[in-house]
């Protein structure tokens, strides 16, 4: 079986993505696209996924797309290495629920601030009609760009998904004390934790990491799923906008001092 990942360092579905690969031990060939040269929108690209994002994984010719999607596929195909969903279908369901949650609360929210503070210059330099055309070449986020618009998302946008972010952070907390830990279902890591793994991370890439200074246990669990080896795979050099953009990487000494 021939396994091809095509995805982008910084790419938080991505992330999701290379580390269940890396947990299930399983060799792929990976494509690093880069998002502002319009990769993901070229004609070859979207014949393997036709909403111009990433992560697909296309496996001995099928194109599989959507992250969560590729993590069940993955549990589907090679649930014997690492297990990463209950057999308990009642259980599966309960996780299924938590990565819902995930991708309908937390996981839009975090592209506001993240558009915000880091991507935002990539589109300051164009023209109204070069950036409205980039607008109409995204099949899945043209909306999103225009809100944004070439002067970022207002305050008022940047509130909400903070708020937003917060509600991720106080339900996985919650979970966490439900499971008694260290894994958000309890001693197992699961597809939950890999889901929302991408946000906390970021999150404290980008100095919104005291969002869960009255949450120890997301403090425990993010030490240590950093402490597996497959997160080290994971988050290779370039993968933090930290490491990219030097003014995030100054904010975040100024208030961490690391
Ligand atoms: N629901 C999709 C969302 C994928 C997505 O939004 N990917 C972003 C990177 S995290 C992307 O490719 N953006 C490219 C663009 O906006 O043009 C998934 O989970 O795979």
């Amino acid at each position: 079986m021939a396994l091809t990942l095509y995805n982008a360092p910084q790419s938080t579905c991505s992330q999701r993505v290379r580390f269940a690969l890396h947990a299930k031990g399983l060799e792929f060939e990976e494509h690093k696209l880069d998002l502002f040269s319009g990769d993901q929108l070229k004609p070859e690209y979207l014949a393997i996924n036709p909403n111009g994002v990433v992560p697909s994984l296309v496996d001995d010719g099928a194109a599989i797309i959507d992250s969560a999607v590729i993590l069940e596929y993955l549990e589907d195909t090679h649930g014997d290495v690492a297990p990463m969903r209950p057999a308990d279908p009642v259980r599966a369901a309960e996780m299924r629920a938590m990565m819902r949650f995930i991708d309908e609360v937390p996981t839009p929210a975090i592209r506001i601030p993240s558009y915000n503070l880091a991507f935002l210059p990539h589109f300051q330099s164009m023209t109204q009609d070069e950036f409205q055309a980039l607008c109409d070449s995204k099949p899945l986020r043209r909306e999103f760009l225009m809100k944004m618009g070439r002067t970022g998302f207002p305050q008022a946008d940047m509130d909400e998904a903070m708020g937003r972010l917060r509600r991720g952070v106080e339900r996985m907390a919650g979970w966490l004390r439900a499971s008694g830990g260290p894994w958000i279902m309890g001693p197992e890591i699961s597809l939950a934790d890999l889901s929302i793994l991408p946000i906390i991370v970021r999150m404290d890439d980008i100095n919104l990491g005291d969002a869960w200074d009255d949450h120890p246990e997301i403090g425990a669990w993010f030490d240590a799923i950093r402490a597996r080896p497959e997160y080290a795979k994971t988050y290779y050099h370039g993968s933090l906008l930290t490491q990219k953009y030097p003014h995030l990487a100054e904010l975040k000494t100024a208030r961490t001092g690391s």
